[in-house]
């Protein structure tokens, strides 16, 4: 099982988009952990339960950032 994702995120602009998308990722059932670097654009996602790249994305798109699932 994957236990990790990353995704390539932009059109963040500070670290409160970083927050703000943490706080919703870590809503998804099966995630442990979301971690995002404004700097990098890049979310690190930690997983205790099988999760979706496309639902991680989903949640992503909804508060306003486009994301790609590149690990
Ligand atoms: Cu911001």
């Amino acid at each position: 099982m994957t236990t990790r994702m990353e995704f390539a995120v932009t059109g963040m602009h500070c670290d409160s988009c970083g927050l703000l998308i943490d706080d919703e990722v870590e809503e998804l059932p099966g995630v442990a952990s979301s971690t995002t670097d404004v700097r990098r654009e890049r979310t690190v996602v930690d997983l205790t339960a099988p999760v979706t790249p496309d639902t991680v994305i989903a949640v992503i798109t909804e508060v306003g950032y486009t994301a790609v699932h590149v690990a």
